[in-house]
């Protein structure tokens, strides 16, 4: 995939910087989204001697905004074929009965109505063209049940769900829908997810060989290098030092 328009939500880290990276190098020209516009203008200055870049704050949350982002994109970036939902977080890893319900409404608002938005506001112009492509990232979480995941995973597993729904509602047009379901990979999230608790955070990933942004940015390139008639449905991908945990049981 060359020349084409790449939108990526949540581009100011992680997955989403290292994304715009890898579609810059194939010549791709970019829409970049996130609320930390320094983070956007440094990786836009970074790759703009390479090809036309579009950086520009979104909070996914603002549906407004989201529509207007959208419908006032310059002519050059307006004909997305690729939009990257990617903007989410996790916040807290209490047990349900002690977490913050502002966090809860975060994660709700970001991971479900946010990547809601984004679809709705760029899906109309794909399905008119007949030809694009959305890549969603969810989570292991949205399948693997842990202690303290309960709204983020149940947040991902509606980005699983609702990708499969698309596709329903796609069979006759040319768009594709995909989701990659992401294990644990070191980016900005536990620091994110521990509020700024770097102690905390780097516990997460010690000893092990965690993901990296830039192996889910390869893999989300991959899916978009299909050939045309080829949908990846679901892609699941761990580091080799993470797996399963048997069944939990209580013995009271
Ligand atoms: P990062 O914290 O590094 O990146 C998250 C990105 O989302 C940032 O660019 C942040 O930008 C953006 N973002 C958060 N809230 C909003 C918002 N309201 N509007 C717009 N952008 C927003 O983490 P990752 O790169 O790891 O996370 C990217 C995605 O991958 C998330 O959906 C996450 O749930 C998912 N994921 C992560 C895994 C991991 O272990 N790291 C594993 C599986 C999935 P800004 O703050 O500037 O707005
Ligand atoms: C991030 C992976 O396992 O921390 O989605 O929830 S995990």
């Amino acid at each position: 995939m060359s020349g084409k328009i790449v939108m990526i939500t949540g581009a100011s880290s992680g997955f989403g910087a290292a994304c715009a990276r890898v579609f810059a190098e194939q010549g791709n020209r970019l829409v970049i989204a996130a609320r930390r516009l320094d983070l956007l203008q440094r990786l836009r200055d970074e790759l703009s001697g390479r090809v036309p870049v579009h950086a520009a704050v979104l909070d996914v949350r603002e549906r407004e905004a989201v529509q207007a982002f959208v419908a006032a994109l310059p002519e050059e970036f307006c004909a997305i074929d690729l939009l990257v939902n990617n903007a989410g977080l996790a916040l807290g890893l209490e047990p349900a009965q002690q977490a913050s319900l502002d966090d809860w409404d975060t994660m709700v608002d970001t991971n479900i109505k946010g990547l809601m938005y984004c679809t709705r506001a760029v899906l109309p112009g794909m399905v008119a063209r007949n030809r694009g492509q959305i890549i969603n990232v969810g989570s292991t979480a949205g399948a693997w049940p842990y202690p303290g995941g309960n709204v983020y995973g149940g947040t991902k597993a509606f980005v699983e769900q609702f990708t499969r729904n698309l596709r329903a509602d796609l069979l006759g047009s040319r768009v594709r829908v995909s989701c990659i379901a992401p294990g644990m990979a070191e980016t900005e999230f536990s620091t994110v997810r521990f509020k700024g608790d770097l102690q905390k955070a780097g516990k997460v990933y010690e000893g092990t060989e965690p993901l990296t942004a830039g192996d889910i940015a390869g893999i989300i390139k991959w899916i978009s290098d299909q050939p045309e008639h080829v949908n990846i449905n679901h892609l699941e991908v761990m580091s080799v030092f993470q797996s399963w945990a048997p069944f939990a049981v209580h013995r009271g």
